[in-house]
Parts: structure tokens; sequence; C-alpha cells
């Protein structure tokens, strides 16, 4: 049995992976319950949960000092795009300074931690519009969130190098799947979708709107596939120091998607198509040469990964 820490681990992706090991290992969560919710987390007597924020110093250092973490996930984040544009200063705070802190506390206190693994975004690779992308691809991080999860990721990986602090990171690109708040409009699209498809289900009135001409593409992958690319990220060895996008390689467009939702659930949803959204990029894809070569392989198409979400919706 392995001790983990899982910060933001009631958010979507923690709680993913915290139900998952929870099954065989301890784990401790630490989650303002901003976005995540505790209901995401399945009860067990290997959970320690925590309601804190990460930025919050004499609290981090308490858990860091009084636990022996095997592995350290660092999912906690204001993960909004737009309210990073809102509030630079507040969001620097979350996505960037708690990353540093856990750095040095980690550092100094976890001598016997065998990995600590850093969730970065695509939203690095910004608009520069050659794809796929790799590791290696231009970064043009163009809003706070993107700039402090590049700077984060450097951090996190410098640590490793010059302080041996045992440290990998990996670049989402769009998670989907179960515990995922659609509740802003800056919400994934699929927990968007999910959530309308639900209320026309209910025979509730219903309109989403599409922004643009609903043939922006994505590299849309399921959260089950996430698991298995943080585990395998956090125990390899050539993954010391190094950074791993986290895709498919396959991308699906937004008309493609509805499509695919309509016929799993049988039902139509009525679609407006508005103006593009400001600073919307048309494609995104992931190479994941890289993660194959930890032995990653995606189990679900986005198909599968959907009939699988919404069995349980
Ligand atoms: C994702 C991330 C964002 C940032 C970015 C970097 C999420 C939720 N967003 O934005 O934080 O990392 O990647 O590339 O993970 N759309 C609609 N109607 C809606 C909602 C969305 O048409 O009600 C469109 C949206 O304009 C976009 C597409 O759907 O073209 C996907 O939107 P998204 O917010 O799920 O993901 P993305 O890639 O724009």
């Amino acid at each position: 049995m392995e001790t983990y820490l899982i910060t933001g681990g009631a958010g979507f992706i923690g709680s993913n992976l915290t139900n998952y090991l929870v099954k065989e290992h301890k784990v401790v969560v630490i989650d303002d319950l901003s976005m995540g919710q505790q209901e995401n987390l399945k009860p067990s007597a290997n959970l320690t949960f925590i309601k804190g924020d990460v930025t919050d110093r004499k609290l981090m250092k308490e858990i860091i000092t009084t636990n022996e973490f095997d592995y350290i996930f660092h999912l906690a984040a204001i993960a909004s795009v737009a309210d990073s544009v809102e509030r630079p200063v507040e969001t620097h705070q979350v996505n960037f300074e708690s990353v540093l802190m856990l750095l040095e506390l980690a550092k100094e206190h976890q001598k016997n931690m065998k990995r600590l693994v850093f969730s970065s975004s695509a939203a690095v690779y910004g608009d520069e519009p050659t794809l796929p992308k790799t590791e290696e691809s231009v970064i043009r991080p163009l809003t706070p969130y993107a700039i402090d999860k590049f700077a984060a990721e450097r951090f996190v990986l410098t640590y490793s190098k010059l302080y041996n602090v045992p440290t990998s990171a990996v670049r989402f690109f769009n998670v989907f799947g179960p515990n995922q708040n659609p509740k802003s409009p800056y919400s994934g699209v699929i927990s968007i979708l999910v959530d309308q498809f639900k209320r026309r289900l209910r025979d509730e009135e219903t309109l989403f709107s599409v922004y643009g001409d609903g043939k922006q593409s994505r590299d849309f992958i399921y959260v089950d596939d996430v698991v298995q690319a943080l585990l395998l990220v956090s125990k390899s060895m050539i993954s010391l120091g190094e950074v791993y996008n986290v895709g498919t390689g396959n991308e699906t467009d937004l008309n493609e998607l509805i499509m695919m939702i309509s016929e799993i659930l049988e039902v139509e949803l009525l679609v407006s198509y508005e103006k593009a959204r400001v600073g919307d990029i048309p494609k995104s894809l992931a190479d994941i040469t890289k993660l194959k070569s930890i032995n990653f392989k995606s189990n679900y198409s986005v198909k599968e990964g959907l009939e699988n979400y919404l069995k349980n919706i």
C-alpha cells in the first residue's frame, strides 16, 4: 500500500484518480471545493479529505510534514482561462505560487517521495497553428492561465535537475468524463453538452450555442485514459524530469460530437450557431508518440468514452 497526496482531488480529474487509487492505496486529498465537490469522492477508509486551499502555506506545511508520500499529484488549479483573464493576480497565486511552494516543501520534507506529477495544459501551445503538437512544438501561451501553467511546469521539471526532487509534468488536451463541472460557460464543452442533453431527456427547453460553425476540432480524451497516463508517468523511470502530452492523437469536431451524443441517447438537441468566441482556436491535436513510449495505449475512442460516461448519467 502506497500513500498519495492529490491536490484538487475532489475536482474532475482529481476525483477520478482518487476513486481509482483508494481501492488499494492511502490517499490524502486537499481541495477547497471551489470547483470540486466532496460527492465526487467515493467514501473509503483509505481516504483522508482535507478541505483547504493549496495556497495556505501553514496547512500545506502541516500536511507535508506529517505524512510521508510516495506520490504527489498536483491537480489543484483555477482551471478557467476566462477567470485568469479577469483576475490574473488571484489565479496566479493558485496556478503558479502554490506549485513553487509545494516544490519547496517536497524538497525539504519528502526525501523518500517517488514522484511529483504536475498538471499543465495544452493551452501552453497557444494559437500557433502547426499540428499535431509535440512536446517540442512552439510554446505560445496567450493568457495568464497558460503563462502560469508553462512557468510552473518549467519550475517543476527544473527541480528534478537542480535539486533531485523527482518530478514529471503532463499537458492535458481536452479531457471529458464523469465529475466534470458543467456550471460555467467556460466549462469543458462535453460537460455542457451532456448537461443540456439531460435537460432534453427531462423534456425541458434547451438551446445549445455552438460558437462558430461547429467545425472546430479538439483532441478529446476520456478521463479513464487520463488516469492511466498519470499513473504511467508517475511510475516510469524515463519520465523523470520530462513533460508528456496527454491526448489520444485523434481529433473530433463539435458537430460530430453533438451527433454522437444524440445517437447514443436517441434524442435530438436544438442547436443555434453563434459568432465564434474571441481567442478560440480552430483545431487542437496532440502527438502522443512520447506518451506511447512509456506504454500508454488509449482504451477509449471518443464514442466509447461517451458511451461509458452516458451509461451513468
Ligand atoms: C480548452 C480548455 C481551456 C484551455 C484551452 C487551451 C476546458 C474547458 N477548456 O479550451 O481551459 O486550456 O483548451 O487550448 O478544458 N463551445 C461551444 N459552445 C459551448 C462551449 C464551448 O461552441 O457552450 C466551443 C468552444 O468555443 C470551442 C470548443 O467548443 O471551440 C471547445 O471548447 P472547450 O472550452 O471545451 O475547450 P477549448 O479547447 O476551447
